[in-house]
């Protein structure tokens, strides 16, 4: 059967898994009567929630006779760094562009990799129903982008089509016709071109990797070259030729919509998924045991981020989940960091903890929420960026492309806030009605916790994109969280009368009836310097009661700290607590008296 390669290829948000949804389904590929959830391709249980895709995932359809594999790819810049690897498994790429937003950091950065790459892309203006589209506009950026990225004559020269992946159609000009994905289906048949092979024995390049509990590690690749059939031998080699492996195929697997087939054979071109090779990953090369060089790989690319995962040893440790010993967590951690190569597992100094790294504080958010659900308890430090030194020694920082769509008159606040984070602008533009577009570059470290902030600031309008641009000289300190946080004093049930005698003090984290411990944190104090309150403290009773009415408190809501907000909150001498039902922040050192000895140390050593 004829084949066509194609991946889909955008910024977060810009409809990718949607426009797939509509795919599948003008081809043919669901049966009449099955029922499928929108966005069907965003398979597991968070990127439900999130509504966002989180793993690169392949399906297949028939069009006119020719199988189309598709590569769905995440938008989001902490997982979009695998984008790269997945273009060296198409020989096409549909570039799906907002036709409100335009094109935006990842848009430039999967399409600068597409371009490397040689690819010619595919432009589809997506989301042209919406109200506020501007695809003329969007089209011209797009151009620009193209030529700004060093695009050749016939890169230049790429077709366009105007559609809304929700309303289910594409087609070459914006009047329409509005009725279906077949010109988006033609142009991939005519454009794109079949997969070239090469000749010889069995070649496929690792570039998606999962740890299925049925079949173990599962490889999906595009076949260089020969084929493949179950209970065939396969020698597996590192990108430097190294073998890693020598082992027995268990399963060869296609795509066939949202399931997966067993099939007799892989042949070249196609892009299949391999069962049975435990020790196979991401840029290995999965081979004939006669193949002795490996197939290029880029190497992937280093994590910019870490946090390390304790045990959870704080007063009310076990009495929320059941996972909680640090044996349990290691192996936990372990397992995911065979099926996610963009993580790193290490162990960490401190005792019963371990060191993780990512690229993002979405994926270890991510990570941490999973877990939590899966009924492990945990306590995690405040996320650090990773330092790195350049040949001369000097200090180098991760660096980010930051863009900002902010109401005119919110931009004066984003500029300030951005430069005490010591972000540099460079760029400032209006992007039409009554919004200003500001790009940054902004070292990570100081970003971490901005996004809350930055939606106060601007009363919810203003929306930041974020992608990793380099590793440049460290820009020196950035000033941290600027008040200190209320303390308890004391374990038991926080009371009402007593939260509502601390309100001067600053807000509170937590509500009447929560369980506090010592040296939990419960709320932020006005003040720059942390203070140990009492929340237990009920109202004296006098003899005679007067009415039930004066006991009746009312509190201001607390601030509700989420996982994100608690991680970006805390400073290096505090935990989040994670449970399955709950999030606490705490004081590393739950003892007062031991926190200030620890404080006179720091002093004394001049810290
Ligand atoms: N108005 C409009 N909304 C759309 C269109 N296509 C997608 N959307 C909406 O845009 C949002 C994001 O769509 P997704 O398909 O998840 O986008 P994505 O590119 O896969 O996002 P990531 O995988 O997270 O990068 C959803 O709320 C869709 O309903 C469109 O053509 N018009
Ligand atoms: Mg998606």
């Amino acid at each position: 059967m004829k084949l066509r390669n194609v991946a889909i290829i955008a910024h977060v948000d810009h409809g990718k898994t949607t426009l797939v949804d509509r795919l599948l389904q003008q081809s043919g590929a669901f049966r009449e009567n099955q029922r499928v959830a929108e966005r069907a391709m965003d398979s597991n249980d968070l990127e439900r929630e999130r509504g966002i895709t989180i793993l690169a995932k392949a399906t297949s359809v028939v069009w006119q006779g020719i199988r189309i594999n598709i590569v769905d790819t995440p938008g989001h810049a902490d997982f979009g760094g695998e984008v790269e690897r997945i273009l060296n498994m198409v020989d096409g790429a549909i570039v799906l562009v907002d036709a409100a937003e335009g094109p935006l950091p990842q848009t430039k950065f999967v399409v600068s990799k597409a371009l490397k790459m040689g690819l010619r892309p595919i432009v589809a203006i997506n989301k042209v129903d919406r109200h506020d589209a501007r695809p003329v506009e969007v089209v011209n950026e797009v151009f620009d982008l193209f030529a700004a990225l060093d695009a050749t004559d016939e890169q230049l020269d790429f077709p366009i089509l105007y559609g809304s992946a929700k309303e289910g159609w594409m087609a070459r000009s914006l009047e329409g016709p509005k009725q279906s994905m077949a010109p988006l289906f033609d142009l991939v048949i005519s454009h794109v071109a079949p997969p070239a092979v090469e000749a010889g024995p069995f070649r496929m390049l690792g570039t998606i990797i999962e740890a299925n509990p049925y079949l173990g590690r599962v490889v999906t690749g595009r076949i260089r070259s020969g084929s493949v059939k179950p209970n065939q031998n396969l020698k597996v080699l590192d990108r430097d030729g190294n073998l890693i492996e020598q082992d027995r195929v268990t399963k060869v697997l296609a795509f066939r919509g949202l399931e997966r087939q067993p099939i007799d054979e892989g042949t070249a071109g196609d892009i299949v998924a391999i069962a049975g090779l435990p020790e196979a990953t991401v840029s290995h090369t999965l081979c004939d045991p006669q193949v002795g060089m490996p197939l290029p790989a880029q190497p992937i690319d280093p994590p910019t981020l870490a946090m390390t995962f304790r045990i959870n040893d704080s007063p009310l440790a076990g009495t929320e989940g059941d996972k909680v010993q640090s044996r349990v967590i290691r192996e936990r951690l372990l397992r995911e960091a065979e099926g996610n190569v963009a993580l790193k597992v290490g162990e960490s100094d401190e005792k019963d903890s371990m060191e993780v790294a990512g690229r993002g504080e979405l994926q270890l958010g991510i990570l941490i929420e999973t877990m939590r659900r899966e009924g492990f308890e945990l306590s995690v430090s405040r996320p650090k960026v990773l330092i790195r030194r350049d040949e001369r020694g000097n200090l180098l920082e991760p660096i980010e492309e930051v863009v900002v769509d902010v109401d005119d008159e919110h931009s004066g606040i984003v500029v300030q806030k951005l430069s005490e984070r010591k972000a540099e602008l460079t760029e400032m533009r209006p992007s039409g009605g009554g919004r200003t577009r500001l790009v940054f570059l902004a070292p990570t470290r100081g970003l971490i916790g901005y996004q809350s902030e930055l939606l106060t600031d601007t009363r919810g309008t203003a929306v930041m994109n974020r992608l990793f641009h380099a590793y440049r000289a460290h820009r020196g300190p950035i000033a941290g969280r600027t008040n200190g946080v209320l303390i308890s004093t004391d374990a038991g049930e926080a009371v009402a009368y007593a939260l509502w005698n601390l309100e001067d003090r600053g807000p509170m984290m937590i509500e009447p009836g929560w369980k506090v411990y010592r040296g939990m944190i419960v709320g932020e104090h006005t003040r720059g310097n942390d203070l140990e309150v009492n929340v237990l403290k009920g109202k004296k009773l006098t003899n005679i009661r007067t009415t039930a009415k004066d006991e009746a408190v009312r509190l201001t809501p607390p601030i509700r700290m989420t996982l994100e907000k608690a991680l970006s909150y805390i400073e290096d001498d505090e935990l989040v607590e994670v449970t399955p039902k709950s999030i606490r922040l705490r004081k590393r050192t739950l003892d007062p008296n031991d926190r200030k000895k620890e404080e006179r140390q720091k002093e004394a050593a001049g810290v």
